[in-house]
């Protein structure tokens, strides 16, 4: 039995380490050395090239070394049949939630008018309402989304999430739905979108969406670049629709050296690293799907084709 891996991004040799530990019957291949594709039953990947996972036959699970799996659906010729596995792991979810508690933070204690006047050499306080009276929203409540709104109610925030289905979650406001929708964008001054990229959510965060939030909000996107209609962002920041924006994600990543998004006043950019699957935590992970397919097990956290997610 062997496992192929592929990511340009990821550690191979900590993946290889990681996983001979845990499972030192199991071959790890690389994607040069792949040997007898008959062999492979598992792919660990990121980004593969489009048709390259069909040349296994034998592959029992696709284990996507991200959350979101937006990339690797979009390969038509994905093995029919084969479950593809998202990555759900507490150290990403953990390192998600800080990045969006640090942002929610940097806004709600006005840090960006404040870094301003410093280079203004400008004394004048700002003050800021404590956390229970600043509304945060966040789109999407799943491995991600609920754990940072967990953090930010911890932090003493008033949270509401939207989802498709309806939600359960300690102190968190839930909507869902398309029906929801409206409400919930209405009451949220800093607006977070942790969703994952699908023909629905593609472009959601456009003027429409803008427009239904309160006048002055702020945008936290480290879903997905795809989620952003970009000019539109940059419309709403001019009329100030939006009063700053922390962009992860973007249409085009890298971002290319001529976007107006890197020397923009009110943008903050982050290379898309607010979270990073850590092989140390995340082969748990990995290693569980694999016992599970070895069992005969029902595997968990398969993408839904259909959904996209
Ligand atoms: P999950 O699948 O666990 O959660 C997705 C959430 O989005 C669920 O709550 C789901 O609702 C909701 N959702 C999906 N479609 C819709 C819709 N049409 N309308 C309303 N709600 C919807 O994903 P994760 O939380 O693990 O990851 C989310 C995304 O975060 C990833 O897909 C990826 O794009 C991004 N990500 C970014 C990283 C970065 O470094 N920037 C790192 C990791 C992830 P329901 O619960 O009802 O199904
Ligand atoms: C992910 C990501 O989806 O890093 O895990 O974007």
């Amino acid at each position: 039995m062997a496992l192929i891996f592929y990511s340009e991004s990821d550690r191979y040799d900590a993946w290889r380490d990681a996983l001979h530990a845990a499972l030192p019957d199991l071959e790890f291949r690389p994607w040069e050395e792949p040997g007898d594709p008959a062999d492979i039953e598992f792919a660990l990947v990121w980004l593969p090239p489009q048709g390259a996972l069909r040349q296994f036959p034998n592959l029992k699970a696709i284990l996507n070394l991200g959350a979101g799996v937006d990339a690797l659906l979009k390969d038509p010729t994905l093995p029919e049949g084969v479950p593809v596995v998202r990555m759900v792991d507490d150290d990403l979810a953990t390192c998600m939630a800080e990045y969006v508690l640090l942002h929610v933070l940097r806004y709600h204690r006005e840090q960006p008018a404040l870094d301003a006047q410093q280079r203004a050499h400008d004394w004048r306080m700002i003050a800021s309402p404590a956390a229970m009276h600043r509304r945060v929203g966040i789109l999407g409540l799943g491995a991600m989304g609920g754990e940072a709104a967990r953090l930010l109610v911890g932090a003493g925030f008033d949270v509401a999430g939207w989802s498709r289905r309806p939600k359960d979650l300690p102190g968190v406001q839930s909507f869902h739905g398309e029906d929801g929708r409206a409400a919930f964008l209405a009451r949220s001054e800093i607006l977070v979108c942790l969703l994952p990229l699908t023909p629905e959510t593609e472009g959601i965060l456009d003027r429409d969406l803008f427009q239904a939030l309160p006048a002055g909000a702020y945008l936290i996107n480290a879903g997905r670049g795809g989620h952003q209609v970009e000019s539109d962002i940059l419309a709403a920041l001019a009329v100030g629709q939006l009063a700053g924006a922390t962009l992860d994600v973007f249409r085009e990543e890298p971002l290319p050296a001529a976007s107006p998004f890197w020397d923009h006043p009110k943008v903050t950019v982050t290379p898309h690293n607010a979270s990073i699957t850590n092989p140390q935590s995340a082969v748990r992970h990995v290693c569980e799907s694999i016992r599970r397919v070895r069992a005969g097990e029902p595997l968990r956290n398969v993408v839904d084709p259909d959904l996209g997610y």
